[in-house]
């Protein structure tokens, strides 16, 4: 029954793999009882006879031999299935056998790549063509037990691969293809081979000389993963060579002030004056290619960032950002890929940005307890390959010391590594030991290769130890000790790579010995230089530069009438073809005479207006969040659909005059790495209005680490400049305790040093001007961020409309005197001052009212920073002022209250009382039921403006 196994014709070209292992094993059993198969095979193999393999196919490499025939004894076949399988596991197991932990080898797991699990000999192995177990395996392999074996020593030594959750054919095959070729393995020279030597050389003897001369304090040393320094060196180099001109790097603690040193080249008496305490501005290297900002609160060293113009050999004019990052584990990741999109986009033009991933990379470097700890990095992983985030590939490496602070990966993680997590990304990971350098080198290229080619992330698990303890205090033998007897022990990577190149001759004992000798020589002459700081001399006011005290400059925020009609007329208009949705198209086309027949300008109106008048200016815009495109509450519509053919149009690139780019982003699910990406997008991109829209205003909390450690602090800690605007929808509309509050006094509260400004407006003429102020400061020294509570139901209120002539007149107003009241001074005896909705709240209510004469409402659109002047100045027109009265939607310990009260009782002129009307003090933002809702809303509004 046995045929020829030629697949050419023939159904078997369809099998391959463990399919075709599979198929075989069927034909095994038909051969004995042909009935008991299923009858569609059974019929292929009455016709067609044994199923052949067509290896060509199957193999990107071309190197099937497939004039094989297959073997008449039938038993053959089930070795050649076991040979498939036992290859098959080798790919994909073979990283359980891996020498990849410098510490031991106990972990290692044979059983599924040894013959004996397969019921296979070698002998068994010498009838199977090579060609059948690797494809990809060197020319020389003569049979399938060559091809086993060199599986196994390519899977299964100091480099171990992950990358079956890989399910693009063609990157898989490539990824196997390269593996099984060896062909990303550096051939070193010797001269190449002792310059890495000097590096571990270097980023030791640093480590061992800070130890020496700055006892117990604090530097989390590299040491165990010294190999991180030579592994970023070259990952820099490559893509430098092929023309990437800027490399952003985000990392924590562990190594950073190493990596410092040698990758960013920051000098070593910097580092060392940070150690005293020393003033060390001035040692800013005298070409002025280092740029290391400061705030005037500081921080820490291991948080501080740099950016670097290095000028060596092949990475000549590259410019190296290491991000400025707080404790906080992760959180730098999204931040260090927003800069990146930044830096590989051209917006100088109108459309969408031109992107270029080759010019800049992403180098993200974790810890091996918290890649897989802190949900922050799934958000980034997730967002690697959307649209709006794509930055062609980070290059992730987990520093992998096998412990977190005294926390052993048993008790951190549910999964066998670290990485585990990528799996679901399905990004190649390479586990590489970190006590072999050239092994680390290959890891370098083959992830450098796969970006190139792919443009997509890829993972370094570069496992190695930690030397000490968490910090240089703690000693880790007490939490850790079987783990610490073993660290003890052992050879650093620089003494293991040392007799290395003695054992082949390359380098002699003495030379070894020289190296280490004239590196400690120089970090010593460094540290002679460093003056030690004298007490005295240190600024402990830490005042702001007096630009940013003394807040923002007036702007003009004014559209001449007929470039804001051209505006307007453009916007409306879309291809004769271009079929919008009816409904859509009606609402929109009532904006086209709006400024002829004295109607209303809507917020989101307002908004396309300011877009469009923003991009004319010259300023790029990228607007960012859930469903922004369209808007939360259906008003935006930024983005039009054609109806028939689901093709898009963006009426804001087709503006006349325009040379900037427009994008608005629906974004992932996801609040804290988009804040965190837009932040660094806006950091990296000053000249560009970024904002970044909250679906509900209170979903921003997820991302309050942004706000907190970034957004509102940056500046203060580390000189980081942004402009980043926050919309954040807002108000007490009825719809329960989680889509009412955008929680306002969140942002309040770290309200301090003219950080950012803090809105709550109450009309669509306030929001034009707002953001085109924001746009003006750009680029500006007190550029800062903005944050807006945005409206739900005042989105498209009549009273929140604004007329056209407050666009193309006036300013933005940090406070707005309600119309028809305060105009007998001598009558008012109460100011109710308040913030957003409620002021249209008390609008509406006050229209049936005609003796009114004895209130006045202010409304304080800018809540922060508090427009002191502008509220005293008003207070003085009105002798009989009797009291103050503060009416906020929000519970008494939430909203404005407690930040604006104690300005409140510095304005208020003697005698004059300071009154809270609102909610009272609250757990939960608000009540569940709409119709407590209401009583409770209209108890507010009557206490407010009933006598
Ligand atoms: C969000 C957050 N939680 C907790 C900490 C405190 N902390 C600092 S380092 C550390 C251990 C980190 O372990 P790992 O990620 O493995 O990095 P390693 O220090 O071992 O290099 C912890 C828990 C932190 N910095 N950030």
């Amino acid at each position: 029954m046995s045929k020829k196994a030629s697949f050419q014709g023939t159904p078997w070209h369809n099998f391959s793999g463990p399919n075709l292992g599979y198929v075989i094993e069927v034909y095994e059993q038909y051969l004995i009882d042909p009935d008991s198969v299923e009858p569609d095979l059974k019929q292929l193999f009455d016709q067609w006879g044994a199923p052949a393999s067509n290896a060509e196919e199957e193999s990107t490499m071309g190197q099937a031999d497939v004039s094989f025939q297959l073997p008449a004894n039938p038993n053959l076949f089930s070795k050649i299935v076991a040979a498939v399988k036992l290859a098959d596991n080798i790919r994909t197991y073979g990283h359980l056998a891996a020498d990849i932990n410098p510490l031991d080898d106990k972990e290692k797991e044979n059983r599924r790549i040894q013959l004996s699990e397969y019921n296979l000999t070698e002998e068994d192995l010498k009838l199977v063509p090579a060609s059948f177990i690797s494809p990809n395996a060197p020319s020389d392999l003569k049979n399938g037990l060559d091809a086993i074996n060199h599986l196994k020593k390519v899977y299964t030594k100091k480099l171990a691969f992950e990358y079956h959750q890989v399910h693009e054919l063609e990157e898989k095959n490539w990824l196997q293809q390269q593996i099984e070729s060896e062909s990303f393995y550096p051939s070193l020279t010797n001269e190449e081979r002792i310059n890495l030597l000097n590096r571990l050389a270097e980023v030791e003897g640093f480590e061992k000389f800070l130890h020496r001369t700055f006892v117990g304090q604090k530097r989390f040393s590299i040491e165990g993963v010294d190999t991180l320094v030579p592994l970023m060196d070259r990952i820099i180099s490559l893509t430098v060579e092929t023309g990437t001109r800027t490399v952003n790097i985000g990392m924590a603690h562990r190594g950073r002030l190493n990596v410092l040193a040698h990758v960013l080249e920051k000098p070593y008496k910097m580092i060392f004056s940070e150690f005293q305490h020393a003033p060390n501005k001035d040692m800013i290297p005298s070409e002025g290619s280092i740029g290391i900002t400061y705030g005037w609160t500081g921080d820490v060293k291991y948080h501080l960032g740099a950016d670097r113009r290095v000028n060596r050999g092949s990475t000549a004019n590259t410019r190296i950002t290491l991000a400025n990052n707080p404790s906080h584990l992760e959180v730098v990741g999204p931040v260090v890929d927003g800069y990146t999109r930044a830096a590989q986009e051209n917006r100088n033009k109108p459309g969408y940005p031109e992107q270029d991933f080759a010019s800049c990379l992403a180098i993200s470097v974790h810890g091996d307890a918290a890649f897989p700890g802190e949900g922050i990095t799934q958000e980034t992983l997730n967002m690697g390959q959307l649209n709006g985030y794509n930055t062609g590939g980070t290059i992730h490496i987990i520093a992998n010391n096998r412990i977190g602070f005294t926390t052993e990966s048993s008790d951190s993680r549910s999964t066998k590594y670290a990485s585990d997590i990528a799996k679901g990304f399905e990004i190649p990971i390479v586990h590489v030991n970190a006590d072999d350098p050239e092994a680390v080198f290959a890891a370098a290229i083959l992830a450098y290769n796969y970006r190139q080619k792919f443009s997509k992330d890829f993972v370094i698990d570069l496992i190695g130890y930690r030397r000490f303890g968490h910090n240089e205090m703690d000693e880790p033998m007490v939490t850790n000790p079987l783990m610490y007897n073993i660290v003890k022990s052992h050879p650093t990577v620089k003494e293991i790579y040392a007799d290395r190149l003695i054992s082949k001759g390359i380098i002699t004992k003495e030379d070894a010995v020289k190296i280490d000798n004239t590196i400690q020589e120089k970090l010593q002459k460094e540290y002679d230089g460093v003056v030690a700081n004298k007490e005295e001399d240190q600024d402990i006011a830490m005042e702001p530069p007096e630009y940013i005290m003394n807040g923002l400059q007036q702007y003009n925020t004014s559209v001449e009438t007929e470039e804001l009609k051209t505006i307007n007329n453009e916007l409306l208009q879309w291809p004769d073809n271009f079929n919008v949705f009816q409904k859509l198209s009606r609402i929109l086309k009532r904006r086209e005479n709006i400024f002829d027949t004295d109607g209303k300008i809507e917020w989101a109106h307002a908004e396309s207006l300011a877009f469009g008048s923003i991009l004319k200016d010259g300023t790029p815009i990228r607007f960012t969040g859930q469903d922004s495109q369209r808007g939360t509450f259906a008003q935006r519509n930024l983005v039009l659909h054609d109806e028939k053919t689901g093709e898009e149009f963006i009426p804001l690139h087709h503006l006349s005059g325009v040379n900037s780019s427009f994008v608005v982003y629906n974004s992932p699910l996801t609040e804290a790495a988009v804040v965190g990406f837009e932040y660094g997008y806006n950091v990296f991109a000053p000249e560009t209005l970024v904002i970044w829209e909250a679906q509900f205003g209170d979903f921003a909390n997820m991302a309050q680490v942004y706000f907190d450690q970034f957004i509102s602090s940056g500046r203060a800690k580390w000189g980081q400049k942004s402009g980043l605007v926050m919309l954040l929808p807002h108000g007490y509309e009825g719809q329960g305790p989680e889509h009412s509050s955008g929680r306002v006094e969140r942002f309040l509260q770290s309200a301090a040093e003219n950080n950012w400004t803090v809105a709550n407006l109450s009309t669509s003429a306030q929001y034009f001007h707002l953001l085109r102020r924001q746009a003006a400061t750009l680029g500006s020294d007190g550029v800062k961020p903005l944050v807006i509570m945005t409206p739900k139901s005042l989105l498209r209120h009549p009273l929140a409309s604004s007329n056209f002539d407050e666009l193309t007149e006036g300013s933005f107003q940090q406070v707005i005197e309600q119309k028809g009241l305060g105009q007998n001074k001598d009558a008012v005896e109460r100011i109710v001052l308040c913030s957003g909705k409620i002021a249209i709240d008390l609008e509406e209510h006050l229209k049936n009212d005609s003796d009114m004469d004895w209130l006045h409402i202010l409304r304080v659109e800018q809540l922060y920073p508090f427009p002191k002047k502008e509220v005293e100045n008003i207070l003085t027109r009105y002798p009989n002022l009797k009291e103050l009265v503060w009416v906020q939607e929000e519970p008494k310990n939430m909203g404005g209250w407690m930040h604006v009260d104690p300005y409140l009782r510095e304005v208020a002129p003697k005698g004059v009382d300071v009154k809270y009307a609102g909610r009272r003090r609250r757990s939960s933002p608000s009540e569940g039921d709409p119709t407590i809702h209401k009583k409770e809303q209209n108890r507010i509004i009557q206490e407010a403006i009933r006598k």
